[in-house]
């Protein structure tokens, strides 16, 4: 029989989320837990998207948790190396280190309603946990585009979240799928070296000016040494950046003069006026992600570069054949088309006590969760940026934070009341969906003309959260037990009394 590990957590992946989790269970004496990390080292979506020019559209100081403010960010958007410098600082420093295992993929986690346990298992361990803790977000599984002929390509070939830093691309025939917030940070870094550069666009993006700088020593001085300052900074930019949502959820059209921004920084970086045309989006602003560049449009317009949009029919071992049937032969294959965002991968691995997994039972009618944090038939699991807690405006730093929170008070309230079963209840899950998606209705993600990896194939916005981001926290604030069928542990056979309350079903 297989030896099972017994332990109170496993977290799985080592990201912004998983960190944050490790962290704060830490401080709240919930120390028997495990980190399961398949990458090398913490860092996420941070550790994996090193391509060149690889940077955070978000303000560096909104992007940092709150309880380790960074004071050493040294630009107003941080590059992808110092925020992964500052994941791997933070995590050295908070302690517990020990516990994370990485190159360690979570394999399988089942839920066993004997013991009251998640049996997770890894290539070598099997654990039997009382919570199991997902971090994988949305963004870590790269979705390769299914194009005829791809795999047969004899070149280089690369997606963007997994560089290939081996690669010398000096002087080379590069192509580019995909014009995403990915690609657009990679064009100008490519442009600069390739020979020629091929750019495929399926949609044309909405791109405004990057308005990013270099601290000077004396603002970096201030920040460090000035009390408050920095968190006067940080307060006054994540109400800047709130302001978009009643733009981008009930009146889209306020964001027309953003549109002209953008066609300004067109015109600005484009002297040809038929490539202005092809690079000018047919949807309202807002309706996919917001990208900010100066760089992009300029890199469009040089020499070296050519901007296709004839859809892509077909990759041969030497080069991609367009719909008009040109062939444009390549050296190298740069894939930047998005990840798994709406089909959680983790999902396919994870099975309730239904014996179903995830997958299936989401396959019905598309993701959904409790808070984006709990599922119906799943019990002790809990999700970090779990569906509809996506963001297109703001941190999701912030959001990792509130959904901790509401994970610690679960967790404080199972402890305070012997529980050893959280389920939460269908009817809220499901009341919880339809509030969202009846809120997605009149969206710029659901109205703007646009099809974007925000929806699912149902048509439903899974990935976003429709509010504020402080609504959201005000909604996760506490822990309300009386939306969840609660148990006892089963060895004592007493049914789950909650203390000082009559709230919360019981099985
Ligand atoms: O991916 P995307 P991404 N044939 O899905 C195209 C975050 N992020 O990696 O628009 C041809 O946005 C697709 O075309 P279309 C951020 O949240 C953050 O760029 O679907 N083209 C699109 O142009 C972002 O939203 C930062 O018509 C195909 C592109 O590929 C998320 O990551 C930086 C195709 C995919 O764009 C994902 O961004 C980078 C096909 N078969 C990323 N399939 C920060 O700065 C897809 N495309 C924080």
């Amino acid at each position: 029989m297989t030896q099972h590990t017994q332990i109170d957590h496993v977290i799985v992946g080592a990201g912004f989320a998983g960190l944050c989790a490790a962290i704060k269970l830490d401080e709240d004496g919930e120390r028997d837990f495990v980190v399961l990390e398949k990458g090398e080292d913490v860092g996420g979506t941070w550790r994996d998207n090193t391509y060149p020019g690889a940077a955070c559209d978000v303000p560096s100081q909104l992007y940092s948790f709150s309880f380790a403010p960074n004071r050493e960010w040294s630009r107003s958007f941080s590059a992808q190396p110092e925020i992964q410098d500052y994941l791997q600082r933070v995590a050295r420093d908070s302690g517990t280190l020990d516990r994370f295992r990485f190159d360690t993929a979570m394999r399988d986690a089942t839920w066993d309603d004997a013991s009251q346990r998640w049996i997770v298992t890894t290539d070598d361990t099997t654990y039997a946990a009382r919570t199991l803790i997902s971090g994988t977000g949305a963004l870590s599984e790269p979705r390769l585009p299914d194009i005829d002929g791809i795999d047969s390509f004899a070149g280089e070939v690369f997606h963007s979240a997994r560089w290939d830093h081996d690669s010398d691309l000096r002087g080379k025939r590069i192509a580019v799928i995909g014009t995403g917030a990915s690609a657009i940070q990679i064009v100008p870094e490519l442009q600069r070296v390739a020979g020629e550069l091929h750019v495929y666009q399926r949609t044309a993006p909405w791109v405004i000016p990057r308005h990013d700088r270099t601290y000077s020593g004396l603002e970096r001085f201030a920040l460090r040494r000035v009390p408050g300052l920095q968190q006067l900074y940080r307060t006054a930019i994540y109400w800047g950046r709130e302001t978009y949502v009643p733009v981008f959820t009930r009146w889209p059209r306020l964001a027309a003069p953003v549109e002209q921004v953008a066609k300004a920084n067109i015109r600005k970086g484009i002297s040809d006026p038929e490539l202005q045309r092809k690079v000018t989006p047919d949807f309202q602003l807002g309706c996919k992600r917001v990208l900010i560049s100066n760089a992009y449009y300029p890199a469009l317009d040089a020499d070296n570069t050519e901007l296709v949009t004839d859809p892509i029919s077909k990759v041969t071992p030497t080069g991609i054949v367009t719909a008009d049937g040109t062939e444009r032969e390549i050296d190298v294959l740069v894939v930047a088309t998005g990840f798994h965002t709406t089909d959680m991968p983790i999902a396919e691995h994870i099975t309730g006590r239904s014996g179903r997994t995830l997958a299936a039972v989401w396959a019905e009618h598309g993701q959904s969760a409790y808070k984006g944090t709990t599922v119906s038939g799943f019990p002790n699991l809990f999700f970090i940026v779990g569906p509809n807690t996506g963001l297109g405006h703001s941190s999701m730093v912030f959001m990792i934070e509130s959904q901790v929170t509401y994970i610690r008070k679960a967790l404080r309230a199972m402890r305070r009341n012997d529980f050893a079963e959280l389920d939460v209840r269908a009817d809220a899950e499901r009341a919880w969906s339809e509030e969202m998606q009846r809120r997605m209705e009149p969206t710029v993600w659901h109205t703007g003309g646009c099809s974007s990896w925000y929806l699912d194939e149902h048509g439903n916005n899974t990935t976003l959260w429709p509010r504020t981001t402080f609504a959201f926290r005000g909604e996760l604030a506490s822990f309300d037990i009386d939306k969840y069928d609660v148990a006892a542990p089963a060895t004592t056979h007493e049914p789950a009394t909650l203390a000082g309350s009559s709230a919360g079903g019981q099985r």
